[in-house]
């Protein structure tokens, strides 16, 4: 995959947003909260992106669809109290842009160009608000039906936070939460939730170099879920049409929505939880210096929603799964990922095809002692990856095999999955 626009878009093609792109999954379908200091609703990077409540008529002064807020057809405004939750600080509006801002050769593009944003207003021209405004703002998007829920704001522990965001976990929204720009050794809450709530993720933030940015919480003694997405020099929309560049694990956690989009987009049927286990364990080595989980990567979670997988299993680099009971009957083989395709390349042993959401061993891939071609739409009897390379960002190692086949070889060939 050719590099997508200019190193100002660094930071997409550091989550590898353009291969998953390529293969038909753009976020269509997937609807992302953004509660924050409200969204530049005319911004013509957004507009078409914004999400419309098919439940509300604007402008009558009538709750419509009766979720307790007249004409709520973009969304709401829990500052004011009104429909319109406009930016009047840039945050939000800069947040949205780097999930969803549309790929159309203008301005900024965003990791999920083709979701729709919930703008819920909840922070004031100061970026300040209070926990319950917060609070209700998660109830409000989770009872809209959002899938995912972003949260680039924190602070000290909140009773009420905690039980919108259960709430919202009832209702099947996911929530990425930034893990706050203190230099801490853990982070702010609502993030550090993700060591309680299986339905939050926390996301620290990383430099174009790779490094955690010297600002980024880390994960520390809290037990937190976190993730590491680009979060230094992030270009996107701001208020007023235009566009900033910000840095901020405010910045990093909308590329994890965007991601989980993207996810949703190749596999609606996931739960929360199985979403952030796709997220948390599809990464693509640690960000140095950092102790979380390791950096974002679509190229590996979308391809394993795509074909149908819940998780990730890994092993260190180079090692191979292999069946170790009569059910599992798994082999892996390694694709290294050229320029200009991130699934087929020299080296390739197993190819997965998104759109067909199945595995296909190619027959002329130089590995046949352990590979076998399976039919087009078949699905593969069971798929694992065994890791990622820390040198290469695209090497991605797959795995299947047809048993009833080859069973025997690959008994021989390979050694268990440690
Ligand atoms: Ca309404
Ligand atoms: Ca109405
Ligand atoms: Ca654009």
């Amino acid at each position: 995959m050719a590099y997508f626009g200019s190193s100002r878009e660094w930071n997409l093609n550091a989550v590898g947003a353009p291969e998953a792109w390529a293969a038909g999954y753009t976020g269509k379908g997937v609807t992302v909260a953004v509660i924050d200091t409200g969204v530049d609703l005319d911004h013509p990077d957004l507009v078409q992106n914004l999400y419309v409540n098919p439940g509300e008529i604007a402008g009558n002064g009538i709750d419509d669809d009766q979720n307790g807020f007249v004409d709520d057809v973009h969304g709401y405004d829990f500052v004011d109290r009104d429909a319109t939750p406009d930016d009047l600080n840039g945050h939000g509006t800069h947040v949205a842009g780097t999930i969803a801002a549309a790929r159309n050769n203008i301005g900024s593009t965003g990791v999920a160009p083709d979701a729709k944003i919930i703008p819920v207003r909840v922070l004031d021209r100061n970026g300040s608000g209070s926990d319950a405004s917060v609070a209700a703002g998660i109830r409000y998007a989770a009872k809209l039906g959002a899938d995912i829920i972003n949260l680039s704001l924190g602070g000290v522990y909140s009773r009420a936070i905690d039980t919108a965001i259960s709430y919202a976990r009832s209702l099947g929204s996911i929530i990425i939460a930034a893990a706050g720009n203190e230099s801490a050794a853990v982070p702010g809450y609502p993030a550090r939730f993700s060591a309680t709530d299986d339905n939050v993720i926390s996301v620290g933030a990383y430099r174009s170099s790779g490094r955690i940015a010297s600002f980024s919480n880390r994960v520390g003694n809290s037990g937190s879920v976190q993730i590491d997405a680009p979060g230094v020099g992030i270009y996107s929309t701001y208020m007023g049409g235009g566009y900033a560049t910000l840095s901020g694990t405010s910045m990093a956690s909308p590329q994890i929505a965007g991601l989980a989009a993207l996810t949703l987009s190749a596999n609606p049927n996931l739960t929360s939880r199985e979403l952030r286990d796709l997220l948390a364990t599809g990464t693509s080595g640690r960000a140095a210096g950092s102790d979380s989980l390791g950096k974002a990567n679509a190229s590996i979670t979308v391809a394993y929603a795509a074909a149908g997988l819940k998780t990730v299993s890994t092993a260190p680099a180079g090692q191979r799964a292999a069946a170790t009971t009569a059910t599992q009957r798994s082999v892996t083989a390694r694709t290294t990922a050229a320029d200009d395709s991130l699934f087929v390349a020299s080296e390739s042993i197993a190819k997965i095809d998104f759109k067909k959401a199945d595995v296909t061993i190619r027959s002329s891939d130089p590995i046949t002692p352990i590979s076998q071609p399976t039919s087009p739409n078949s699905k593969p009897l069971f798929l694992d990856a065994v890791g990622v390379t820390q040198t290469k960002a695209f090497d991605v190692f797959f795995a299947s095999y047809n048993a009833d086949e080859r069973e025997a070889e690959a008994a021989n060939e390979l050694r268990s999955l440690v």
